[in-house]
């Protein structure tokens, strides 16, 4: 028998052992040799009860995802777990189920199958297929609402989070919780069972409910599932697989179940869903800054510059338990950088994120500074200043003759070169951009900005730092606006440049978030603030070829004092509760000024705007992967799904090109450059890519075997 699960006996009770590092899914063998064992309990009178557990860190989190795609693709036939999940559930002997780490997705349903379920308190359990795009697909739609009843299992299929093993308990999921000794704890407790009748979780109805008790919770789960989960299928899919479980018998249940499963699986969203899953994990791996890189060690964190956004970087440190140094140059800006701490911490209680304990204990890890005091002992210095390289290079030479040799010299611009603030110290190999998003303390990206002579062990430190806060980091290279801001400015010039062709402001934000997007470009735009755009167009103009398009309506709003949200007019107008309205005199003036540039004007189709400015990101993506900037297309997906609000079920941008394919993305791109000019010059890469009918996937699988 496979080596994958191993049995043995403690006395009367037959202990099954899970052993497929690193997480024990269920893949090729592991149902199989499940199945073998269940026989072997079945025939060996010796034995009383079983114990089914999992070796290493955890139980078992799920069905093997990388077998999916053979699923789809027809190579492999998909691994009948209901019958095994049956045989489990009508062995004559009890099953017990014991937990450790996270049972997930398969490893809950298969959970779900045994008598009784055990677990340690640190456990957790769920049901996240939803995430990947799917819903369970071992009858756990059906099962979970009999244990759990029929709100909790909407709320854990289609939230997908999974709940701490207290709570499991609390709601029927698991019967006792073992504190010490899983194993013995289980042992015993199936030792306690032996004598009873097993217990089928598929014949219990008690939590079912009646079509009327449940009416109004699936009505209310789809209505916040559909605002919630804008455009994903996969939530309604677990809805209807859950209220089929309250209608049919269970097998006729199982069979929708299995309907809607397939119906996602095959699905362009949970193809999507799956490369982010994989993505994620991708962008940790850099090929020259190996995973055994020694760590340099991070203990005390020190921040320049009390604003928006070094407020919030001191707050994600301090969440995440480490004390930090808050400086800044005048009493008056630190009380007001503290102040917004304080209002943005109060918010937190308020809705119930943190307790005021918690909140308390962070706001002492932060210590306001006026000086570069206390800096000589820290050992990560993040400057968060205003975005001028003058001043960035005056903090970075004063940061070399304070901080300690090995100290982490970081810069959270979002622009500037990396290299040319490293150039101010006497130690570039220790220079490094973090480029955090704002709010600091709520968006998940860092781009990690790598300098030409930035220490592999400071970037091995930062990537594993941003984990431990609670951050998803990606390396990038040092280009002018790195890679999110620089594909963002290419994306949101198409933008400004509709409006100008004959657009609607709100046509283009509306077909932008009807593609997925979180918020269109222009309200985007409003939040942020117009004027900050309008400096940088400013400073970089020396920097643009000339003669080519630049953005009119976008100057001339903020040069009527028109900056967005915080002006009370923008591209929109705003009222006291910074609720946007289109504003006619808008309109007006855009028509005016394009008249007087001579843009002719037409109506645009929402698929138009969509391809104008998704392509945009595209053709600038292609060219940040030629040129490096990027180490692999699933990167800059990654960037775009954490910092940009770009759709997670499509994949990002990059993954996106790959599904409408890149043969008719590359021609519309040239059709682009026809009528629009230079701006729109293909990519070399998205050409060579579209030519010779491969995809961006190609191109990244193609560059780990080179
Ligand atoms: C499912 O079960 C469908 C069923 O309803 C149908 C049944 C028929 N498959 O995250 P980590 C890899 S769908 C394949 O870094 P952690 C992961 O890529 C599944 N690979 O560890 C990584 O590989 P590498 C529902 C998987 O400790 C390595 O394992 N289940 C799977 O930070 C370590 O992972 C889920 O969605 C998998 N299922 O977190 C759970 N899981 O080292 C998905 C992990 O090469 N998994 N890998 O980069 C997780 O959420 C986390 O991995 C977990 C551990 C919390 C378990």
């Amino acid at each position: 028998m496979s080596e994958l699960v191993r049995f043995s006996k403690e006395n009367d009770v037959a202990v099954i052992t899970i052993d497929n590092p690193p997480v024990n899914v269920l893949g090729p063998g592991v149902p199989e040799a499940l199945a073998g064992f269940i026989e072997k309990l079945e025939n060996d009178a010796s034995i009383r009860a079983a114990v089914v557990i999992g070796a290493g860190r955890t139980f078992v989190a799920g069905a093997d995802i990388r077998e999916f795609a053979k699923y789809r693709s027809g190579e492999k036939k998909r691994p009948g777990t209901l019958p095994l999940l049956l045989k489990i559930e009508n062995c004559r002997k009890p099953v017990v189920m014991a937990i450790h780490g996270n049972a997930l997705g398969g490893g809950l349903e298969l959970a779900m199958s045994g008598h009784y379920r055990v677990a340690v308190p640190g456990a957790k359990v769920g049901q996240p297929e939803v995430k990947l795009g799917i819903i369970p697909g071992a009858a756990g739609t059906q099962r979970l609402p009999r244990l759990a009843g029929v709100a909790k299992a909407i709320q854990m299929c289609v939230e997908g989070a999974p709940i701490p093993a207290q709570e499991a308990l609390e709601c029927g999921i698991l019967d006792r919780l073992i504190e010490g000794d899983l194993l013995a704890g289980a042992v015993a407790f199936a030792r306690e069972v032996a004598a009873k009748p097993a217990p089928k979780t598929r014949e219990r109805i008690e939590k079912l409910g009646t079509a009327e008790s449940n009416a109004p919770l699936f009505a209310s789960a789809r209505e916040s599932a559909r605002k919630k989960f804008r455009g994903m299928m996969a939530p309604l899919a677990a809805i209807d697989s859950i209220e089929a479980a309250t209608r049919l018998p269970f097998e006729e249940g199982c069979q929708a179940e299995q309907k809607l499963f397939n119906e996602c699986l095959f699905s362009d969203q949970s193809k999507a869903l799956i490369h982010v899953f994989f993505g994620e994990r991708e962008v940790a791996k850099i090929p020259d800054v190996p995973a055994d890189t020694p760590l340099l060690p991070v203990n005390r964190v020190a921040v320049i510059g009390a604003g928006t956004m070094g407020g919030g970087i001191a707050m994600v440190f301090a969440n995440a338990g480490f004390s930090v140094l808050l400086k800044e140059t005048d009493q008056a800006a630190l009380d007001r950088g503290l102040a917004a701490i304080r209002k943005n911490y109060a918010g937190s209680v308020q809705r119930g994120r943190f307790t005021q304990q918690f909140v308390d204990e962070r706001l002492q890890l932060i210590q306001p500074v006026l000086s570069y005091d206390g800096f000589a002992a820290a050992d990560l210095i993040i400057e968060a200043a205003f975005e001028s390289m003058d001043l960035k290079k005056q903090i970075f030479g004063d940061l070399d003759k304070i901080c300690k040799p090995g100290a982490i010299l970081a810069s959270n611009t979002s622009s500037l070169n990396i290299d040319e603030i490293a150039s101010a110290t006497s130690r570039p190999q220790s220079v490094i951009g973090t480029h955090f998003f704002s709010p600091a303390n709520v968006m998940r990206l860092i781009e990690i900005v790598r300098g030409k002579a930035t220490g592999k062990d400071v970037i091995a430190t930062c990537m594993q730092l941003a984990n431990k806060i609670g951050k998803i980091a990606v390396l990038v290279g040092n280009c002018r606006g790195f890679v999110g801001n620089r594909m963002y400015h290419a994306y949101n010039r198409q933008a400004m440049f509709l409006v100008e062709e004959g657009a609607a402001v709100e046509a283009v934000d509306n077909a932008i978030t009807a593609f997925g997007m979180a918020m269109g470009p222009l309200a985007v735009g409003d939040l942020a603030g117009l004027d900050v755009g309008w400096r940088i167009r400013k400073e970089s103009r020396h920097l643009e070829k000339p003669g080519v398009r630049q953005p009119l309506a976008a100057d001339r709003l903020c040069e009527l004092g028109r900056f967005g949200q915080k002006t009370g007019a923008g591209w929109y107008k705003y009222d006291e509760n910074r609720r946007a309205t289109p504003d006619p005199e808008v309109a007006r003036l855009i028509r005016e000024w394009s008249a007087a540039a001579n843009i002719p004007q037409r109506s645009v189709a929402p698929e138009e705007i969509v391809e104008r400015c998704i392509y945009a990101l595209i053709n600038e993506g292609a060219r940040i992967l030629e040129e490096g900037f990027a180490l692999r297309p699933v990167d800059i997906d990654i960037i775009f799904l954490n910092g940009y609000g770009f759709p997670a079920w499509r994949g990002g941008p990059m993954f996106h090109a790959d599904l409408a394919g890149l043969k008719k993305v590359y021609e519309r791109i040239c059709e682009f450059h026809r009528l629009h000019g230079e701006l729109w010059e293909p990519a070399p890469l998205l050409r060579r890519l579209a030519e010779q009918g491969k995809t961006f996937a190609d191109y990244q699988a193609l560059s780990a075997s080179a």
